[in-house]
């Protein structure tokens, strides 16, 4: 299906949202003002963004520890986003849950997830809600390369496949877990082909590619839609950054690829075909894209700025479990 400039153009503010808001959330973790870990999710906007564009507000979402990218590509409010890294009471979680923990049901992101492989459970529930609802929703799960070794994640698609659970498992490999290389630690060299271990369509992609992304991801969902069940989509991507923005996170990634993939940058491809495409995207139509986005960034941190800490006596509120 043709994707319209309009939508192009659309993929390209949210994707460059999501590198903005974490190059500044980057800056202001160094710089003390936000506490905990930041995970950036840099280099890879491609995969969230062009799935994402493929979804209904209804259907629902879960992420991983690298999770701003998928909040922002599902529609989550920048302000409260931010307002969670600094720890303040506007926040989505109230300020307890920081980079790591932002959800937004409302707009059907299920969560961020600090454990790795946390979210296959939980999405394969959510198809099964959304199959049980007969609505016609879909469920999806972004994960990493590291995660597709870890039992749950067999659990799942065993599960969703036997179902036929409307379902998109998006595996991200950008090649490391941490200082783990996919070569080293992945029994297969495409982690698509394990899809065949359960008996549905495992998908491979370039996931620095945000309109093939798109479009492999809306096969998948019509699928699940019509009640054919569930895919695996691998999308090959890459961070830019490090695991974390600590500033004494280690990096075991050869110099050389690291190089390699900044020339396959998702941003500067979807801006090359939109400039190749002509008047889709001017220099000053661009620049212009960009200051709305680094103001609504701005804003963002000084809402977070001017907003309060939880107060010490909230701090049991809204635990469900003792
Ligand atoms: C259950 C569990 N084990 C280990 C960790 C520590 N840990 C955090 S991120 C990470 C690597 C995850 O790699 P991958 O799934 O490929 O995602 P990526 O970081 O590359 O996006 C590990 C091992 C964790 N958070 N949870």
């Amino acid at each position: 299906m043709e994707i319209t400039p309009e939508k192009q153009r659309e993929m390209l503010r949210l994707m460059q949202t999501i590198r903005r808001f974490e190059e500044r959330a980057s800056d202001d973790y160094v710089a003390g003002d936000i506490h905990g870990v930041v995970h950036c999710y840099i280099g890879e906007e491609a995969v969230a963004v062009g799935v994402c564009s493929a979804l209904e507000r209804e259907d629902r979402i879960i992420s991983t520890h690298r999770g701003h990218g998928h909040c922002v590509a599902k529609g989550a409010d920048l302000n409260r986003m931010m307002a969670e890294l600094y720890g303040r009471e506007t926040g989505y979680c109230k300020g307890k849950g920081g980079s790591m923990h932002i959800a937004d049901f409302n707009i059907g992101m299920l969560g961020a997830n600090g454990i790795v492989c946390g979210g296959l459970s939980i999405i394969t529930g959510a198809g099964l809600a959304a199959q049980m609802e007969g609505k016609g929703g879909v469920a999806v799960c972004f994960f990493g390369d590291g995660a597709s070794s870890a039992g749950p994640f067999h659990e799942a698609m065993n599960i969703a496949a036997n179902w036929k659970l409307p379902v998109l498992y998006v595996v991200e490999n950008n090649l490391w877990a941490m200082d783990t290389s996919a070569a080293e630690a992945v029994s297969v060299a495409d982690i698509a082909t394990r899809a065949a271990g359960y008996g549905i369509p495992g998908v491979i992609v370039d996931g620095n590619d945000v309109l093939e992304v798109h479009r492999v991801a809306s096969e998948a969902v019509a699928r699940a839609r019509a009640g054919e069940g569930p895919t695996l989509i691998e999308c090959k991507t890459y961070r830019h950054r490090r695991h974390t923005e600590r500033p004494t996170q280690s990096d075991a990634r050869p110099p050389e690829e690291i190089a390699a993939w900044m020339k396959k940058d998702p941003i500067d491809r979807l801006v090359a075909h939109l400039q190749g495409q002509q008047g889709q995207l001017n220099e000053a139509e661009w620049g212009a894209m960009n200051d709305e986005i680094m103001n609504e960034v701005e804003r963002a941190v000084e809402f977070a700025k001017a907003s309060a800490f939880p107060k010490p006596e909230a701090a049991l509120d809204d635990v469900f479990a003792d």
